[in-house]
């Protein structure tokens, strides 16, 4: 054989353009692009005809939580690496960065990196990178950063501004973000004031307003600008060193970040479908319903939503991520619901943990959306998280000769919402779907992960095998030239103390 697959016919979406042509595949990358249907006859192993159909490449997902220890409230992760990505690719995602978890009790990143690596490897569907969760940056932690970006190919980190085992002190992530700017190291900061968030939940908790709704009340948008404006504060002290902001879903929070980058600091934003799909009217639905959409920050109004909208379209969010924290509301080990129980039927919001899942969703729900042009939505969803964190042009382009044959081919035959949303056709581990009896337009009909179809919506689902993901080793993140960022105001610089 010629190739080991030829994509024929379809209309390649990449984030710069939309044209027809033909696909070819060989030892797992990209080898050729040609003429449309002028490869529909050539000798390869396997010829898709795509016509009528959408060729994207392959969805990455930098924001996902897997197996990790209980920190968000109470329940501990109902997905493993196994049954989270295998939901990755059933919805077109093809790589993911995780979290490697750091709990304050352990001094060492690598220690940490190590531990996490041990419940991926062997178990991963789709190709999978770390980011260091950082709970306890003392002084081993920080001077662990170099062998992490030189040796572990680990080149980004998250950190916490509320969760009592995760929140940093504004000392403390100064001391990151100035490791972090020496060792080009990128890091995502969680802006919620959480000082603010306990006190807040300590006064509705004594007026006995529990159930889930109070979750929002709990954590009013003023806490999550606040955070917001002094992260970014925070990121110019250390010489406009390179943050993003994870999870907005605050327009306050949105307009102080298109304020910095207009001022040409380096401040990058992500958000998430339940921003753009879910409004804070959902926590109260009837009976449990309500507390199966309680993440953090928590969804907003629905003008809150046209803003973040907004700013998904205009640049300000460079990356939509899954944040997919998912966590059974059945819990087995206390055999009954989470949170409930006779005093709190509908849920104990400050017991409910803060995350839903949403890896598989987070593609259909975006492509069907018909609310992005679909070079934007492939550049929210593959391209700049490729380039942010490092995977790029491996990852999240179609460059013959360079890039990883990791694509989706969608057949948006009909325009109008033709799939119900139903967590029973989901194949992550978790027993709800927040977007239960959504009509969505759109489902990935296959997708390709290095070469190999890994999930045939129509013959078989999911082909790919949990062995085949790979550890993807990450370089430093090119979206900007935002290492060349030098504070010109002349003010005290500490990087160069
Ligand atoms: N932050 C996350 O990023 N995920 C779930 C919980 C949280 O607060
Ligand atoms: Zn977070
Ligand atoms: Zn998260
Ligand atoms: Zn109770």
């Amino acid at each position: 054989f010629d190739y080991d697959v030829v994509i024929t016919n379809g209309i390649c979406v990449t984030a710069a353009d939309i044209a027809a042509y033909d696909i070819a595949i060989k030892q797992e990358k990209i080898v050729l692009l040609a003429p449309s249907g002028s490869l529909a006859r050539v000798n390869a192993r396997q010829i898709i005809d795509a016509d009528g159909g959408y060729v994207t490449p392959g969805g990455v997902d930098c924001h996902v939580h897997l197996e990790e220890p209980a920190m968000f409230g109470r329940g501990t992760s109902s997905d493993t690496y196994e049954t989270g990505t295998r939901s990755a690719i059933a919805g077109g995602c093809t790589a993911i960065v995780a979290f490697a978890p750091q709990t304050k009790q352990e001094p060492s990143l690598l220690k940490a990196l190590e531990a996490t690596h041990a419940r991926a490897r062997g178990n991963s569907y789709c190709d999978y990178g770390f980011h260091l969760l950082v709970g306890n940056p003392g002084e081993q932690a920080l001077s662990e950063f170099a062998a992490l970006t030189e040796h572990e190919g680990v080149t980004s980190l998250k950190i916490y501004m509320t969760y009592a085992a995760l929140q940093l002190r504004d000392d403390q992530i100064l001391s990151v973000l100035l490791e972090a700017r020496r060792n080009r190291i990128f890091t995502m900061v969680h802006a919620e004031n959480g000082d603010v968030l306990n006190w807040l939940t300590d006064q509705l908790e004594a007026k006995k307003l529990f159930s889930p709704k109070y979750h929002s009340h709990s954590r009013p948008p003023v806490l999550e600008a606040e955070a917001t404006n002094r992260a970014i504060a925070l990121s110019s002290l250390i010489s406009n060193t390179p943050i993003l902001l994870v999870h907005v879903s605050d327009p306050g929070a949105t307009l102080r970040i298109r304020e910095a980058q207009s001022n040409g600091q380096p401040i990058f934003a992500e958000t998430c479908p339940q921003y753009l799909f879910l409004t804070r009217d959902d926590l109260d639905k009837p009976g449990f319903e309500g507390a199966k959409c309680v993440c953090s920050p928590p969804p907003r109004d629905k003008a809150s939503q046209e803003v973040i909208w907004t700013g998904v379209r205009n640049g300000t969010f460079a990356v939509v991520s899954s944040d997919h924290c998912p966590f059974n509301y059945d819990d087995a080990e206390r055999g009954k619901k989470t949170c409930i129980d006779d005093e709190h039927p509908v849920g104990r919001f400050k017991e409910i943990p803060n995350g839903i899942p949403g890896i598989e969703t987070r593609l259909p729900l975006l492509f069907s959306s018909g609310k992005l042009p679909l070079t934007k939505f492939v550049e929210v969803t593959s391209t700049n998280p490729a380039k942010l964190y490092g995977l790029y042009p491996s990852k999240g382009s179609m460059i013959p000769g360079v890039s990883d044959a990791d694509l989706v081919i969608w057949y948006p035959d009909s325009k109008l919402p033709n799939i119900t949303l139903t967590n029973s056709m989901l194949h992550h581990a978790t027993d709800y779907t927040p977007y239960e009896g959504r009509k969505i337009a759109n489902w990935p009909r296959y997708t390709i992960l290095r070469g190999r179809v890994v999930w045939d919506r129509d013959n078989g689902g999911v082909l790919g095998e949990k062995s085949f993901g790979r550890f993807l080793k990450r370089g430093p993140s090119s979206l900007d030239r935002m290492w060349e960022t030098v504070d010109e105001q002349g003010e005290f610089d500490v990087t160069k103390l």
